[in-house]
């Protein structure tokens, strides 16, 4: 398996608790580099089109809501089979169906809050890390 990168966000409800370090422990810890991290505070338009693929579900509009609500950490994560690594540490889209020891079920109450994104394909990896970063913001360890 090659090395991967993939788009991970921390998001308000986990910047808001103080838990940045220890989700990025999570991840260093279960082998993935940070290579690229900013904190913003998105706008509507920023967060409205970071989730266009999910423009016409009912839950879109609380979705921008809550991802525009406070300060987020965007960040590029890489390693082997980085995409499914993070989707694996982060555990399932609802923290009560997360399994123990992830993410969400440490971290997250809610489907709606819950505490990190991450890509879910190569596809979604490369459009999402080329959403919030230039090539030339991303540092390899090579
Ligand atoms: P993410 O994109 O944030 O990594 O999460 P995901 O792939 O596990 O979930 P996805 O289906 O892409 O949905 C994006 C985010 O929308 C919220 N959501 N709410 N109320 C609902 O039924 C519902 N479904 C999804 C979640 O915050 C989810 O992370
Ligand atoms: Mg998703």
């Amino acid at each position: 398996m090659a090395t991967e990168r993939t788009l991970s966000i921390i998001k308000p409800d986990a910047v808001a608790k103080n838990v940045i370090g220890e989700i990025e422990s999570r991840f260093e810890k279960g082998g993935l580099a940070i290579v690229a991290a900013k904190m913003l505070h998105l706008s509507r338009e920023q967060a409205e089109g970071f989730y266009a693929e999910h423009k016409e579900r009912p839950f879109f509009n609380d979705l921008v809501g809550f991802m525009t609500s406070g300060p987020v950490v965007v960040q590029v994560l890489e390693g082997e089979n980085a995409i499914a690594a993070n989707r694996e540490l982060m555990g399932a889209t609802n923290p009560k169906e997360a399994a123990p020891g992830t993410i969400r079920a440490d971290f997250a109450e809610t489907i709606d809050a819950n505490a990190v994104h991450g890509s879910d394909s190569p596809e979604s990896a490369a459009r999402e890390i080329a959403y919030f970063f230039e090539e030339n913001e991303i540092c390899p360890r090579g």
